[in-house]
């Protein structure tokens, strides 16, 4: 039985000063807990949060609002230690439906004036933007319909730009909106969905969006598989949790943020938070580095029959192919600031795959890959090719994705794959196989920009990569692949 550290909330939560859209597991283990530990230690507090879900999960909510917003986060450092914190920072959960009565009130909510901050964590999808490009999918027929009704939105970007019209129009000043999810240049990333969304809807509020609107951008961190029955009843039995909207968690938590709050902020620094004038660095890192090498476990490690992260990373050939794949094809790629290691964080990063405390399935991570790879590993591969250096781990993944989005399963069945393109993809599927179906694949431009796929060396390696894998399957390639290195 691990030691327990239990820290129940203490304070009063005066105000709520931020909205929250995308009440998912992330948001509960990472936000929520930043701003739980600054109410306990100044005993109140102007930020709390009202968190709403946008047409998913709308258990979680009813199971939060009977529970007046409280809820655990169980933090495992390993199986040993775990601190069991309580949240009572969130006062309002909201659940979305199609034109339910709660738009109404989360649309009130983000236009009252204490409203300071709206935060975001919606995954790569809900910001409706080509993932090659970042500029707005104006054919995505949510866009369209929020164009047509900008007073209904569905959209997260719809919402936003709504709550923002009442509010210049009631003279209240903008709040800041934080993105919270993984995507290069977050900020600038959101700015341009709610503003291509403005300039369609209305230029005069497009334009007030660009002068009054701060956008600053963040790297959150911290690893928070979604939850399953497993993990519930292991809270209720090892922690004496029984606690339906708990989640689990590693210990590690990191947040870098863009200064810029123009309507005040909470003082994150106490907490940890690395307060910076430019993220992109540190961004970029995570990125490529910890997601990027998420991406590359889940789609090879399922290939090589892993289900589970600390699996995968405990297969020692795939633990080797990972530490060059961030020793040779992701640090040459990155220029951080003095002081950061990047030898040191790949070793830490190592360790975090390996906690065992947690169920982090491959196939949860697998999930979107279309809207993941460019920044993940394109981004990447780009500058690796610029630079004449060798592109074998990032083109071994691009054929394990390929293969992963095309093959039959092993019980003959077609593969399910959770991915806006899912559909493409099937087509794809049905329509070529061997080079044309890589071919296909590379020809995404919604995934791969042209200045990546139309380089030889690039088609080559993944060519290459598709037909070993096709050939020896992944168990003996990543063999081989160790034996070379
Ligand atoms: C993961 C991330 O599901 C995924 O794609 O790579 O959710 C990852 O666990 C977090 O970004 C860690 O901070």
């Amino acid at each position: 039985m691990p030691t327990v550290n239990r820290v129940p909330s203490a304070g009063t939560v005066r105000d709520i000063g931020i909205v929250h859209l995308g009440l998912g597991a992330f948001h509960r283990a990472h936000q929520a807990v930043y701003l739980q530990r600054h109410l306990n230690r100044h005993g109140e507090s102007d930020w709390g949060l009202c968190s709403a879900n946008l047409r998913s999960n709308r258990t979680l909510v009813d199971q939060l609002r009977a529970q007046d917003g409280r809820y655990h986060v169980a933090e495992y450092r390993d199986r040993e230690r775990v601190t069991l914190r309580e949240i009572g920072v969130l006062r309002q959960a909201l659940y979305v439906g199609e034109g339910g009565h709660e738009l109404e009130q989360l649309l009130q909510r983000m236009a009252a004036p204490q409203t300071r901050i709206v935060t975001l964590t919606v995954t790569e999808k809900g910001y409706c933007l080509n993932p090659a490009t970042g500029q707005l999918r104006t054919e995505d027929p949510t866009i369209i319909h929020d164009i047509a009704h900008p007073r209904a939105p569905r959209t997260a970007p719809g919402i936003v730009l709504e709550a923002l019209r009442r509010r210049r129009a009631a003279g209240t000043r903008a709040f800041t909106v934080l993105c919270c999810d993984n995507m290069p240049d977050n900020g600038q990333r959101t700015r341009q969905a709610v503003s291509a969304l403005a300039a369609l809807q209305d230029p005069v509020l497009a334009q007030w969006v660009n002068e009054h609107v701060a956008f600053p951008g963040c790297m959150v961190d911290r690893i928070v598989p979604a939850m399953d029955g497993e993990s519930f009843t292991r809270l209720e039995q090892q922690l004496d949790c029984p606690d339906r909207a708990a989640v689990v968690c590693e210990s590690f938590s990191q947040w870098v943020i863009e200064d810029h709050f123009p309507l005040g902020r909470p003082d994150w620094e106490e907490e940890g938070v690395q307060m910076v004038g430019d993220v992109r660095p540190f961004e970029t890192m995570k990125l490529r580095m910890l997601n990027g090498s998420h991406s590359l476990l889940a789609y090879v490690g399922l290939l090589a029959g892993h289900h589970l992260v600390f699996e995968a990373i405990n297969d020692a050939d795939l633990a080797r192919f990972i530490a060059r794949y961030m020793a040779e094809e992701a640090a040459p790629t990155l220029a951080m600031p003095a002081g950061i290691d990047l030898a040191l964080y790949a070793r830490d990063l190592k360790a975090r795959f390996a906690n065992d405390s947690l169920q982090h399935r491959l196939r949860q991570i697998a999930m979107d890959g279309s809207q993941k790879l460019p920044q993940r590993w394109l981004l990447g591969a780009q500058q690796l090719l610029d630079e004449g250096r060798d592109l074998s781990c990032t083109a071994l993944g691009i054929a394990a994705w390929i293969h992963d989005c095309t093959q039959p399963r092993p019980n003959g069945s077609a593969p399910v794959i959770d991915d806006p393109l899912s559909a493409t993809f099937a087509e794809l599927a049905g329509r070529f196989e061997g080079v044309a179906l890589v071919d296909a694949f590379l020809g995404l431009d919604e995934v791969f920009p042209a200045s990546l796929s139309d380089r030889p060396a690039f088609r080559d390696a993944v060519q290459r990569a598709y037909a070993a894998l096709v050939r020896d399957g992944m168990v003996s390639l990543l063999h081989n692949f160790a034996a070379h290195h």
